[in-house]
């Protein structure tokens, strides 16, 4: 089956109505380098497309994680609001005939890697994914749909970062260097300092965001 141009341009113009800033689309392909459960078809078995769409987090309230007593669960402000979007694209394609999956938060689809390979920006030093006009302040999702649309060409590099090593000095665990990231290091950093907003909710640490010279040109958008 060919993919559909008209119908990827129908749904970045759906994306832009409802307030989704950035959106793409990642060839399931490409996943052939991650384990099963982190792979498209593991999700929906005719998968021609993953849709990765992503939010501006603009304000630090956006990224508070709030423990929901009634069930059990901490849930992220800017992550509901991307869920509530996400329904509004599968409705429209079910429409279309085309069935399509929200992926859950985890295991899921590694959500940075699949923006880097739609062709969305790069993963930079801090090991965040960086996009042209929000920088590292966005907030991810992944749908994966059994419609054909046109795919990103993947993007291995980052052109940003070049000669910069701003996030290895500001980030307070260490956990970034020039020889990559240390998960260990950065989250044993994060959970012993919790910003705690109430006894229910907290930020965690967003300094390897807010140091990136890049995200920084978005501040005031
Ligand atoms: C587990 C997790 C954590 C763990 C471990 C992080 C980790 N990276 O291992 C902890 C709790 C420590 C954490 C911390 C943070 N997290 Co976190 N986390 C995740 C989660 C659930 C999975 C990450 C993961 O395992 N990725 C897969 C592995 C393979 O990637 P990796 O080893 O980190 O990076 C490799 C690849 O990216 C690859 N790579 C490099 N270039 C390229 C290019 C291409 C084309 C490809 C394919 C791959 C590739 O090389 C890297 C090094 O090996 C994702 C959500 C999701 N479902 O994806 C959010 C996510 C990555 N986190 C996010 C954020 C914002 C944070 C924090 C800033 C905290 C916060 N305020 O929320 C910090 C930042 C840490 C950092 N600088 O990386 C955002 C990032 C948004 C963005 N702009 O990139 C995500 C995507 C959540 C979201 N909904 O948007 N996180």
């Amino acid at each position: 089956m060919e993919r559909d141009q008209k119908l990827t341009k129908e749904i970045i113009t759906l994306s832009n109505k409802i307030g989704i800033d950035i959106i793409g689309f990642a060839d399931p392909k490409w996943y052939i380098r991650y384990k099963e459960e982190h792979r498209p078809n593991n999700y929906l078995k005719n998968v021609r497309t993953v849709i990765i769409i992503g939010i501006h987090l603009y304000d630090i309230i956006l990224d508070a994680w709030s423990l929901d007593l009634t069930i059990g669960k901490s849930f992220h402000y800017l992550d509901s609001i991307l869920e509530n979007r996400a329904h509004n694209i599968k409705d429209f394609l079910l429409k279309k005939g085309f069935n399509s999956k929200i992926i859950p938060y985890g295991p899921g689809l590694f959500l940075k890697d699949s923006a880097a390979l739609a062709g969305l920006g790069p993963i930079g030093k801090n090991n965040l994914f960086i996009s042209k006009k929000f920088g590292c302040q966005v907030r991810l999702r992944a749908i994966v749909t059994e419609a054909p649309l046109i795919t990103g060409v993947p993007i291995e590099n980052s052109e940003y970062c070049r000669d910069c090593n701003i996030c290895f000095s500001k980030c307070p665990a260490g956990a970034l260097t020039k020889d990559g990231y240390n998960r260990q290091a950065c989250e044993s950093y994060c959970l012993s300092n919790l910003n705690k907003l109430s006894k229910y909710t907290s930020i965690w640490c967003n300094i390897c965001i807010e140091a990136c010279p890049h995200s920084k040109k978005c501040d005031l958008i």
